[in-house]
């Protein structure tokens, strides 16, 4: 199996459906095997980016950071956009957390910068 994934190179699936890496020896000093164990690997948490609504940000701007940050067509950016506006909450994307971590942060920043109150959060999946 091979996947292509960073976290899954050189990684098989057993027939159980757990993930190994293969054989771990532990090895005495002239590399005697003493015990053979499967070292366990999972795939790395994932977050979704959530925008929350609010009264005051304007529509066209919370558009404008869904293409800008989260690489949505326009059609895309508005329908999400409108998702939030009438529900609540919509989200962005899911990533791993250093990414959805820097998404958060950039939308934070613009919003700040053009004195905008749109939220933005992360949760993990
Ligand atoms: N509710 C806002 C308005 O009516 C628009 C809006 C949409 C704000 C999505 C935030 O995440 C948001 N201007």
């Amino acid at each position: 199996m091979s996947g292509g994934h960073a976290w899954d190179s050189g990684v098989s699936q057993s027939i159980d459906g757990g993930w190994s890496s293969g054989i771990m020896g532990t090895k005495s000093r002239d590399g005697t095997v003493l015990e053979v164990k499967k070292a366990k690997v999972k795939p790395p948490p994932m977050f979704k980016v959530l925008l929350l609504n609010d009264d005051y940000t304007p529509m066209e701007f919370v558009v404008v950071v869904l293409q800008t940050f989260f690489s949505m067509s326009r059609e895309k950016a508005t329908q999400v956009m409108l998702k939030v506006h009438r529900e609540g909450m919509g989200v962005c994307g899911v990533y791993p957390r250093d990414i959805a971590n820097t998404k958060v942060e950039q939308v934070r920043n613009y919003a700040q910068k053009h004195q905008h109150p749109l939220q933005c959060v992360m949760e993990e999946t």
